[in-house]
């Protein structure tokens, strides 16, 4: 499947098993598409890779059944190897000018985490096909922040680079809104949609935030 590489996409689920809290992850996802998710990325961080590629066929299943571009965080061989969409990397994972190199055909989405504003000067950023504004806010889900960007970073980096923006660090449906006003272009959440009981209307309630 061929996805569009101008990024039109506006909600993004950022998934592992852990982040579901006993809820199985694909039911999670499943529920998240119909409610509003148009983008997904598995990120595990303690798998092997048979395992992170196990699991990322099952989810596959879930993403194509609905047409979904279906992400890879940081794992080359898994991305590759699955026929993912694509691979988001950060500013200490393998580059995307090494991804490019390495994987060219069916011409991956490739997303690339900023950390710092120095980052917008390099040569990654014309490689890549968003950027991770990361994180937006302080977030109990990943702790190794470098800038807490805020909705000031947020119209910052917007106003340096035309490259799609998703904004990623403790939105939720109180804060969504204002993200998006910031400059942003999709939200891409975990405990939002993870950590709710209701997958499906937390995503329905996030898409509305996006679309009011
Ligand atoms: N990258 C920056 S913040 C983050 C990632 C993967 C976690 C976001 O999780 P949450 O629960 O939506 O704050
Ligand atoms: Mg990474």
């Amino acid at each position: 499947m061929d996805f569009d590489t101008s990024f039109p996409y506006q909600l993004y689920l950022v998934i592992s098993e852990q982040d579901c809290r006993g809820i199985n992850y694909l039911h999670v996802a499943e529920r998240a598409i119909i409610g509003g998710v148009d983008i997904i990325q598995l990120r595990e961080k303690e798998l092997t890779t048979r395992l992170y590629l196990a699991k990322a066929h099952q989810l596959k299943e879930i993403t194509d059944k609905y047409g979904i571009p279906l992400i890879i965080n940081d794992n080359l061989e898994v991305a590759q190897e699955l026929g993912a969409a694509g691979i988001h990397v950060g500013n200490h994972d393998i580059s995307p000018s090494h991804i490019r190199k390495a994987w060219y055909s069916p011409r991956p989405l490739v997303g690339y985490s900023i950390e710092n504003l120095e980052q917008l000067k390099n040569e990654q950023i014309p490689l890549s096909d968003y950027l991770g504004i990361s994180p937006v806010f302080n977030t109990e889900t990943k702790k190794d922040t470098i800038t807490e960007w805020g909705l000031e970073g947020i119209v910052n980096i917007r106003q340096r680079t035309d490259k799609p923006l998703v904004a990623i660090g403790n939105i939720h449906i109180q804060n969504a809104r204002r993200v998006i006003q910031a400059g942003a272009d999709c939200l891409a959440v975990v405990s939002a949609i993870c950590g709710s009981e209701n997958p499906e209307k937390a995503a329905f309630e996030l898409k509305n935030e996006i679309l009011k």
